[in-house]
């Protein structure tokens, strides 16, 4: 029996027209028809399993229970078969675009990766190649690191120069801030300056007057002391009247060891001056020609005026016995000059110049 099982080819339908054979044909076991033949029960036995078949007669009760039964659970397997098939279609329409898109993104990135994968060999080939450059970068980066190391000191030094310059800054700012303090002082101290500079100029002036009146003082001083000394003072001049007799040139010497000289006569009221006070007797003035081939000058250097031939006595000077070069007042008159010899002794006059002596 199970050697037979085991021979039986797999038992299959065959349709030919309006009839139905089984397949292979032989011996039913179950009831010795012909396989493939219906058995009296309607049972066909498949591989010892019965296979019920209705045809034209209606089975019978019960089996025709079992033939609901298996006609029902075939539409339900038919049915779940085909639900199945609708949510593998529904599944599929809904999963595909998802699939396809996951597909697209692994192919993409996929492609990215590749790319990648080529430019990192690219680039692992271009690092190989550029080894050297990278000995050099390195090189050039120590280089660069030693460059920073000085920048860096050169920073702290910078840093130093700055806090210093920040201490400066502060400095300078509480200086611009007393400047500002003075600088609001300043209209005020403007007003002390402007009555200042007119106190100073009112100092100034008084100063000036009482510069003038110690000038004068002094001036008054010095004449002073000139009179008490036995001079005459006139028109900014000193005039020494001697007293005793000199000849010409030893008057001279007098009235130099007085710094001074024998008197010049340069105007009208000067000749007025000396005549009234030089009187009667003959007085030496400092009017010569001694050394000069016959020229009259002054001994003190005072240019001749041409303008003096109006002092001279009418007839002078006449060079009596061509020895006279020298000249004196010889009356009280304005017409009063008389050439006579040096030599002669006579009264005389010496000029000193009025100088403002120093403090
Ligand atoms: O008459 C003029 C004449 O008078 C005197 O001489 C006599 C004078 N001599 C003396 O004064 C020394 C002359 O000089 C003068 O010209
Ligand atoms: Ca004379």
């Amino acid at each position: 029996m199970k050697a037979a099982e085991k021979e039986a080819p797999d038992a299959h339908f065959t349709v030919d027209k309006q009839n139905i054979a089984l397949w292979p044909r032989g011996k039913c076991s179950h009831c010795s028809s012909p396989m493939g033949a219906l058995c009296p029960d309607h049972s066909l036995l498949v591989n010892n399993r019965p296979l019920l078949l209705f045809l034209s007669e209606p089975p019978p009760e019960q089996a025709l229970s079992l033939h609901l039964k298996k006609h029902l659970t075939i539409r339900v397997v038919l049915i779940c078969l085909s639900l199945v098939v609708v949510a593998s279609i529904v599944l599929q329409a809904i999963l595909y675009p998802w699939f396809m898109g996951t597909i697209s993104d692994v192919k993409t990135n996929a492609q990215m990766l590749k790319g990648r994968v080529d430019s990192m060999s690219t680039l692992g080939s271009g690092i190989e190649k550029n080894s050297d450059g990278v000995k050099v970068a390195s090189f050039q980066i120590q280089m660069v690191n030693a460059s920073l190391d000085s920048v860096h000191s050169q920073v702290l030094i910078l840093k130093a120069i700055v806090g210093k310059a920040n201490e400066q800054i502060q400095s300078l700012r509480r200086k611009w801030e007393e400047v500002n303090h003075l600088n609001d002082q300043i209209p005020e101290l403007k007003r002390d300056l402007d009555k200042a500079s007119a106190l100073n100029a009112m100092i100034q002036a008084l100063q000036n007057r009482l510069d003038n009146i110690n000038k004068l003082l002094r001036r008054q001083s010095d004449i002073l002391q000139m009179v008490s000394q036995g001079w005459k003072f006139f028109r900014e001049n000193f005039y020494y009247f001697s007293h005793v007799t000199k000849t010409w040139y030893s008057a001279e010497q007098v009235c130099v060891s007085k710094n001074s000289h024998l008197t010049s006569v340069t105007s009208r009221d000067e000749q007025e001056f000396l005549y009234k006070i030089a009187g009667e007797l003959p007085t030496w003035i400092g009017l010569t020609k001694a050394g000069s081939e016959g020229k009259w000058y002054w001994v003190d250097d005072t240019p001749f005026n041409k303008d003096s031939v109006r002092f001279w006595l009418p007839g002078e000077p006449n060079n009596m016995g061509s020895n006279e070069h020298c000249a004196n007042i010889k009356v009280p008159s304005l017409q009063s000059w008389n050439d006579a010899s040096c030599d002669n002794k006579v009264l005389f006059i010496c000029k000193r110049p009025y100088v403002q002596s120093e403090l």
